[in-house]
């Protein structure tokens, strides 16, 4: 019985402290970042997460989830499939590209209620994959009330590139607002150098813009913050405010390095040094 109530403790803990300390994500991440001849179904899987801890939270099936291509939308939210990742509630979906292109996908989830923030979350989320060779319409905006507009082209970047994105609230440049940084730590590759590195912040200039260098390969998440101008009721039916994010992944690759130079480097047998 002690041992189920302290179990039962360690538990709510474990949900309380992270979700206070470090930032929540919504996150689109597919299983590849661009789409060729020889990948043409992209795997995506959606959630509300701490991407850097790998810490999750559950993701209600969003309110809407659609895929944006020459201005051109696609319902996708009835092709949402149930799934688990972090070990919370997620969504998946096989998405087969037929045409070269510029894909958008978007979510837009519910008003997400966090007691240890006394606010409602939502993040409007998204992430843009490039098929067949087809690399314009990256820097359109899909129209979500809040949104990072790459100005980097979001693909096709190494690691150590800089992003620059511009934050806008209906189209109008959002000045001084909190970006929020994380990496997707898959199975916790990397350690934080303290706790101010889990979520890293930049600041958007006079012009809305902000820039950010990734130092990691693999997916970076930026969530552009601001408030809404509406309350919602919590379920104790007080009125509350509402945190908005603008959310964009993007991927880093690794420099890569060409097998004959490597083998260049590599000492045949017959030049190496005598032993001693
Ligand atoms: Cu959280």
């Amino acid at each position: 019985m002690q041992q189920t109530a302290s179990a039962l403790l360690l538990l709510i803990l474990s949900c309380l402290l992270p979700c206070s300390a470090t930032a929540h994500f919504g996150m689109i991440i597919p299983a590849q970042n661009t789409v060729s001849p020889d990948n043409r179904t992209v795997s995506l899987t959606l959630s509300f997460s701490h991407p850097f801890e790998e810490i999750g939270m559950p993701l209600e099936k969003p309110a809407a989830f659609y895929v944006v291509k020459d201005d051109k939308k696609t319902d996708l939210l009835n092709s949402l499939e149930k799934t688990s990742l972090m070990d919370h509630l997620a969504w998946q979906l096989e998405y087969p590209v037929k045409r070269p292109g510029v894909y958008h996908f978007v979510m837009e989830p519910h008003p997400y209620w966090e007691p240890t923030e006394d606010s409602f979350i939502i993040h409007y989320t998204k992430v843009i994959i490039p098929a067949f060779g087809a690399d314009d319409g990256w820097d359109s905006a899909t129209g979500t009330p809040v949104e990072i507009i790459p100005l980097l082209r979001p693909f096709g970047n190494y690691t150590g590139n800089t992003f620059v994105g511009r934050v806008q609230q209906h189209g109008k440049a959002m000045a001084n607002t909190a970006v929020e940084v994380e990496f997707y730590n898959q199975q916790q590759q990397y350690s934080a150098a303290s706790d101010y590195h889990i979520t890293q912040l930049v600041h958007t200039d006079s012009n809305g813009i902000f820039t950010f260098t990734c130092t990691n390969p693999g997916w970076w998440g930026f969530a552009a913050l601001s408030t809404a101008e509406y309350l919602l009721k919590n379920p104790e039916g007080q009125e509350k405010s509402v945190e908005l994010g603008a959310v964009l992944w993007i991927f880093m690759d690794p420099p890569q390095q060409n097998r004959t130079s490597l083998m260049r480097e590599i000492p045949k047998p017959g030049n190496l040094p005598p032993r001693l």
